[in-house]
């Protein structure tokens, strides 16, 4: 029987929740979420194996216009992802445009840069399937003027009205994935579904509270850095795994709110980020985390290049 692999490029808007659709696919958490955009900054890729088929799943940044080096980049490695996949899951929020309908019925329900994310995923020249994200939140009659405006942008599409967060309809986004990929011999074990490593996943991890826990511009100015990864009491009668890691923001001001009132907030960090360390390693782990500045870092290829942000 022929095998069927290949890449799946997710591309969506910041926060339409590609990440979420990942993690959903995988049954395992490998994608940092949260409520505000901009979230994930690299290219995270999760296998998801079937018999006779093994599908390459490539979460991607939220593809948003740039201005700092550090979201130039994190568009790059969108673009590259869309460019080198094998089929292309565009992502989009249907409370977006369901809520532009109802404002206004007689004004286009997509706005100008879906239309400019429809454009760029059909002249790939390659299949697109088209999920309508957050089904839950949003009434039936409101989701059709969605899928009609989408269905009208790439007629080739096929559209898939699904949850990621409740995983309602997955099963039917899984048969249209499974007709679009290639034939093609599986490119990793069948017993893999990750292509991170571990220190990458624990420094999401802390990234992710930081995100969940400060506000305004600290999400965006943070950078987390494992400088040390001592496994070597893994194996021992109680296993641990001892982290020591940096984060750092771009102003003195930042790192005073990071560490909080008497290292308040760095302790909350500390402690959410432990928890789901632990539960992703399956060992206790020591955490020590302090935070440093690196003035600026988010605007220059020098500052990204000085955190270790790598642009590939
Ligand atoms: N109600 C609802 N919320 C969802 C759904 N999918 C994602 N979310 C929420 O939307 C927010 C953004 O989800 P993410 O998965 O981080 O979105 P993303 O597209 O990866 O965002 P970036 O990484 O910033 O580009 C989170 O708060 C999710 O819980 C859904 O199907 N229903
Ligand atoms: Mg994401």
């Amino acid at each position: 029987m022929s095998f069927k692999c290949g890449s799946i490029a997710l591309f969506g808007k910041p926060n339409a929740g590609k990440s979420t659709l990942l993690n959903q696919i995988l049954g395992s958490k490998i994608a940092i979420t949260s409520s505000k955009p901009q979230t994930t900054r690299d290219r995270i890729a999760g296998i998801h194996n079937e018999d006779g088929l093994q599908m390459i799943l490539v979460d991607t940044p939220g593809y948003h216009e740039a201005w700092t080096e550090l979201n130039k980049v994190m568009v790059d490695k969108t673009l590259f992802a869309v460019r080198d996949s094998d089929a292309i899951l565009w992502i989009v929020d249907v409370a977006d445009g369901a809520r532009r309908h109802e404002r206004d019925p007689s004004a286009p329900v997509l706005d100008a840069f879906d239309a400019h994310m429809a454009e760029l995923a059909s002249k790939q020249d390659k299949p697109v399937v088209i999920v309508a994200n957050k089904v839950d939140v949003v009434p039936k009659p409101l989701i059709l003027p969605v899928l009609r405006a989408l269905a009208e942008k790439v007629p080739n599409a096929a559209i898939v009205p699904l949850s990621a967060l409740t995983g309602d309809n997955l099963d039917a986004l899984l048969g249209e994935l499974r007709q679009v990929l290639p034939e093609h011999p599986p490119l990793y074990p069948q017993d893999e579904w990750a292509q991170v490593s571990e220190r990458f996943l624990v420094a999401e991890i802390i990234r992710e509270k930081l995100f969940h826990l400060t506000e305004q511009e600290i999400p965006y100015a943070s950078f987390v850095e494992i400088e040390r990864f001592d496994e070597s009491g893994r194996e021992g009668p109680r296993p641990l795994v001892k982290i020591y890691s940096r984060i750092v923001v771009e102003r003195d001001s930042q790192k005073g709110i990071v560490i909080g009132k008497g290292g308040e907030m760095l302790k909350r960090i500390g402690k959410l980020a432990r928890q789901d360390i632990q539960e992703l390693l399956g060992c206790k782990v020591y955490l020590e985390l302090y935070v440093a500045v690196e003035k600026n870092w988010t605007k220059s290829a020098k500052g990204l290049r000085k955190v270790g942000f790598e642009r590939q």
